[in-house]
């Protein structure tokens, strides 16, 4: 049977450039696919952009434009992230799709079917920036003015609106999350979102009549969708619906923390009121901030990817992100760190390694994979840790703690240097070739697993590796199965190059 994994990241609002944040998510979602395509799995990835709501009419009115002008326009920069974050095969939705439509309004024909959707009016609060709902407890004030809870303005909306009975599913999805524990992760926000619940559940508006940008409500088209209702169906969209889904019981949707609760509360309560299946799992991750505030649009301290990627190259770029900050955790951005880690963990810890051993192999052994000696306890020790990463770093990739996969590789990466300064292979050179030769092998043997693995965080960087030891494998699963001892002795290797760039800091600063 073929094993299957489906990530999404959260469709981004177009209303500006993409920064660091949008692609932050969009990295780490990538390196889950290439992960899972390594792991033999058959994979979907997606992303995209919302591209309705009264804030993406508003901007459009602003410039003069029409909304789908607008949109078609400003969409086109988060296709464009494509290339500029090296991303591997992936499906791109846009909301404005005329597929996103039949899905949508599937969705919502088989909530008015199962009784969940009636009609009332609205009377309350709504913060077009959030495009959210909020009750006057959830208000702050700020300058003796009512604000959302984000600190953004609220205004007063009164209307006629179709409602949504999340009151009914309080209950429903206490259950789903008790009896599927890994439903939202990391488990601190699981417990947010479980006393959020706890805490009692209000119908939800779904529907406006004082926009026209939006999904039509059908049989009603003074009405369209509410924003998030319109948006979270991308995910089923993408797999195929209202046809089968063949991935969407595997689905982790990525998400920063500021939307958490529209995924792991609203969304599947709309599945479960059409009677569909659940995604597999949420997953909310921190905020990159500047200077402890979070970095967005609105906010005027963003990061571009674009400048970040010039100075230091797309790998270096993904690396950081997913080692400097703790999945999950905030995480602030500086060219120090940066220059730091390209030049400890990238050009030093890895670029070095690979540089002295080559270069001997180069250098003494006639540029080929040299003959293995006897194992003794020393070369064991290095090669049994580096035969037993794979396993390791699967099961991090799995539960989305990629820093933890990374600091497993560079636990291997330290040991293999240890190695090399204990062995000394140089001060052998003369008194025991043979034994230089032997030790030279084991590390490229232990060199494999790192190529490989080092893949889906550095695509790029690791195919060079993997052309040095000239040694490419297609499956996770090839490399478990070579163990500890894969090359053949007597394999021509390339001339040694480098790898990873050094920095200085103050140029790059
Ligand atoms: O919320 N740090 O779109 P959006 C980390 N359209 N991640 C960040 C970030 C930061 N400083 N800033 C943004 C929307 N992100 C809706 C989503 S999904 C059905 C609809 C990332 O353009 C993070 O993933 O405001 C966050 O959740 C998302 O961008 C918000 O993107």
């Amino acid at each position: 049977m073929t094993k299957r994994a489906y990530i999404t990241t959260p469709i981004y609002y177009p209303t500006a450039k993409p920064h660091m944040g949008s692609a932050y998510t969009t990295m780490a979602a990538d390196v889950y696919a290439r992960f899972k395509r390594l792991d033999g799995y058959d994979t979907r990835f997606q992303t995209g952009t919302d591209e309705h709501g009264q804030k993406m009419q508003h901007a459009a009115e602003k410039l003069g434009m029409t909304p789908q002008a607008f949109v078609d326009e400003q969409s086109a920069a988060y296709r464009d992230l494509a290339p500029l974050l090296n991303l591997s095969d992936h499906n791109f939705i846009r909301t404005t799709e005329p597929r996103h439509y039949a899905a949508a309004q599937h969705l919502w024909s088989k909530l008015v079917d199962a009784g969940y959707i009636y009609k009332d009016s609205y009377a309350g609060w709504y913060c077009v920036a959030d495009e959210a709902y909020y009750t006057e407890a959830e208000l702050i004030e700020k300058d003796g003015e009512r604000m959302a809870p984000t600190g953004r303005p609220v205004e007063w909306l009164e209307q006629e609106s179709y409602f949504f009975k999340l009151s009914a599913f309080q209950d429903k999805l206490i259950e789903h999350y008790t009896n599927n524990p890994t439903f939202i992760q990391p488990e601190s926000r699981r417990n947010e979102v479980m006393s959020f619940v706890k805490g009692g559940l209000e119908d939800i508006s779904v529907s406006r009549t004082t926009i026209n940008w939006g999904v039509p409500v059908p049989g009603d088209d003074k009405h369209v969708m509410y924003v998030w209702l319109d948006a979270l169906t991308n995910y089923a969209t993408g797999d195929g619906y209202p046809g089968e889904m063949p991935f969407f019981n595997e689905a982790i949707h990525l998400v920063g923390k500021d939307i958490l609760r529209f995924h792991a509360v609203y969304w599947p309560a709309f599945l479960m009121g059409a009677n569909e299946p659940l995604p597999k799992q949420i997953w909310a991750h921190g905020w990159l901030t500047k200077d402890g505030t979070k970095m967005g649009k609105s906010n005027n301290n963003v990061l571009d990817p674009q400048e970040l990627i010039n100075q230091y190259g797309i790998d270096a770029v993904r690396y950081f992100f997913l080692r400097e900050v703790p999945f999950g955790n905030d995480g602030d951005f500086s060219h120090e760190r940066m220059v730091q880690r390209c030049n400890t963990d990238l050009s030093n810890d890895v670029g070095n390694l690979f540089q002295r051993v080559l270069s001997m192999v180069a250098k003494n052994c006639a540029g080929q994979v040299p003959a293995l000696g006897t194992l003794r306890t020393e070369d064991e020790a290095l090669l049994q840790q580096a035969a037993a990463l794979p396993a390791l770093v699967r099961g991090h990739v799995d539960q989305l703690n990629f820093h933890k996969a990374l600091a497993a590789i560079w636990d291997v990466v330290g040991a293999a240097n240890k190695y090399m300064d204990t062995q000394a292979p140089w001060t052998l050179r003369k008194e025991n070739p043979e034994q230089m030769a032997h030790v030279l092998r084991v590390l490229l043997e232990c060199f494999r697993p790192l190529a490989v693995l080092l893949a889906p965080f550095m695509p790029a960087s690791a195919q060079t590796l993997q052309t040095q030891l000239n040694y490419h494998v297609i499956t996770l699963e090839e490399l478990e199965q070579a163990g500890q001892i894969g090359l053949t002795e007597g394999t021509a290797l390339p001339a040694p190059q480098g790898v990873f760039q050094r920095f200085e800091l103050e140029q790059a600063a």
